[in-house]
């Protein structure tokens, strides 16, 4: 498995499947949600109505519609509330859960946005370390796809997962 991280607008990668980190309606929002859904059209919508909401740390599986990705993960990523309200078991859930649907499809890529590091306030250095933590440690216990990008939208988002995938621990 290869994890790399990149600096871009995840609605333009053409890819097997992005995430997207949403609310628990699923039926849109701000952030990279909003970006999605524009770039998807109203068919994303309209097909996650039919999906029933999405828990916290859950994740549901949808066509990629207009945009150049075949598929989104919708995964829902926890509000920071300081720490200590099970945030960090709460994002490695939404890691894990969408890497099982990826891998269960058989994705060869899969691309993660920064979870929950925008309007839900996780910092972004704590994040990243659960996102790399949780995928790296996954790799060694289930089946995953070959390549899992973070996509940061941001240098200094890019900056922190570049130190953390160069760091062996
Ligand atoms: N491509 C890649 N990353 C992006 C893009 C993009 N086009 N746009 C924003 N980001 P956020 P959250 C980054 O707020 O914190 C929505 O209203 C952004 O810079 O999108 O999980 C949902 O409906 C940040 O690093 O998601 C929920 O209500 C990261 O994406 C709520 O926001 C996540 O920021 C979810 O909040």
């Amino acid at each position: 498995m290869e994890l790399r991280a990149i600096r871009a607008d995840i609605t333009t990668l053409a890819v097997d499947a992005i995430v997207n980190a949403a609310n628990s309606s699923l039926l849109g929002g701000g952030g990279v949600d909003g970006a999605i859904h524009r770039a998807a059209g109203p068919a994303l919508v309209a097909e996650c109505r039919l999906l029933g909401g999405c828990k916290t740390g859950q994740a549901k599986l949808t066509g990629g519609h207009k945009l150049p990705a075949r598929h989104v993960i919708h995964t829902v990523g926890p509000v920071w509330r300081g720490g200590d309200c099970g945030e960090p078991e709460l994002l490695a859930e939404c890691y894990r859960n969408s890497l099982d649907i990826a891998a269960r499809r058989g994705f060869a890529t899969l691309v993660f946005p920064c979870i929950s590091t925008g309007i839900f306030g996780y910092p972004a250095a704590a994040a990243a370390r659960v996102a790399v933590d949780t995928v790296r440690r996954h790799a060694l216990a289930a089946q995953m796809p070959e390549t899992v990008v973070f996509c940061c939208f941001g240098d200094e988002d890019l900056s922190i997962y570049l130190k953390l995938l160069d760091r062996v621990d």
